[in-house]
């Protein structure tokens, strides 16, 4: 295992409460509606735009196109504005164990998230300089379940997807990793994540020695 492709949130830090606090706000102020539980699984490490036409799509709303990026652009507002608060005390637990150890064994450490805030978010919980590398989500040509994320990832560290290790907790990050070729290691629900080549109930429990173990297994 030559290199680590990290998703951000829900694996480094729980942002997704705000993600989805963020959207309940934009559509509570446009529409006056609320939306279930259930609607943030189809959100989790799905694109802005793919994230709200999921919801538009439940909620059997149309809007024109200039509405629909004045949406984006106010969920992202207030996504920000709950983001100013980040410290590295957000750092899910385990993750500061899981890269010091990585980097004790010299594997290179890729961000792969859907993230446009992924440089942001980093900054704020002083990860920025720990990592060797940000894949860039604007200039991929499709966002996950779609490989192309964790191949820009494993190519920004100049390895193959097949060197890396992919960790994800949502099932489109993990059947992105799954397609780019990479090792998929799945963190959260087992019958959401069936789909992860090894799966952890939590962060905390991530082991550099079992993934890497896994993978060597794998290839
Ligand atoms: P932004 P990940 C994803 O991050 C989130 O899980 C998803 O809810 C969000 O819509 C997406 O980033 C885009 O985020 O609006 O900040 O560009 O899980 O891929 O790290
Ligand atoms: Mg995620």
């Amino acid at each position: 295992m030559k290199g680590v492709l990290f998703d951000l949130d829900g694996v480094i830090a729980d942002t997704s409460v705000y993600h989805f606090q963020a959207w309940r706000k934009l559509i509570k102020d446009h529409f006056n509606r609320e939306l279930p539980d259930e609607l943030e699984v189809q959100t989790k490490g799905v694109s802005r735009a793919d994230s709200l036409t999921a919801i538009l799509n439940y909620l059997d709303i149309k809007v024109t196109d200039s509405e629909f990026n004045k949406m984006t652009e106010e969920k992202n507002d207030v996504f920000r504005e709950l983001l100013a608060s980040l410290t590295p005390a957000n750092i899910l637990p385990g993750i500061s164990e899981l890269i010091s150890e990585l980097k004790a064994h010299n594997v290179k450490l890729s961000l792969a998230s859907a993230s446009l805030n992924g440089p942001y978010i980093l900054e704020k919980l002083e990860l920025i300089n720990t990592f060797d590398a940000i894949a860039d989500p604007s200039k991929v040509a499709a966002g996950k379940p779609a490989p192309d994320i964790f191949i820009a990832a494993a190519d920004a560290i100049n390895l193959s997807p097949k060197e890396c290790v992919g960790i994800e907790d949502s099932i489109a990050g993990i059947k992105a990793i799954n397609s780019s070729g990479a090792f998929s290691v799945g963190v959260g629900n087992e019958n959401e994540l069936s789909e992860a080549y090894l799966l952890y109930s939590d962060t905390s429990k991530l082991s550099y020695e079992q993934i890497n173990a896994a993978w060597k297994k794998h290839n």
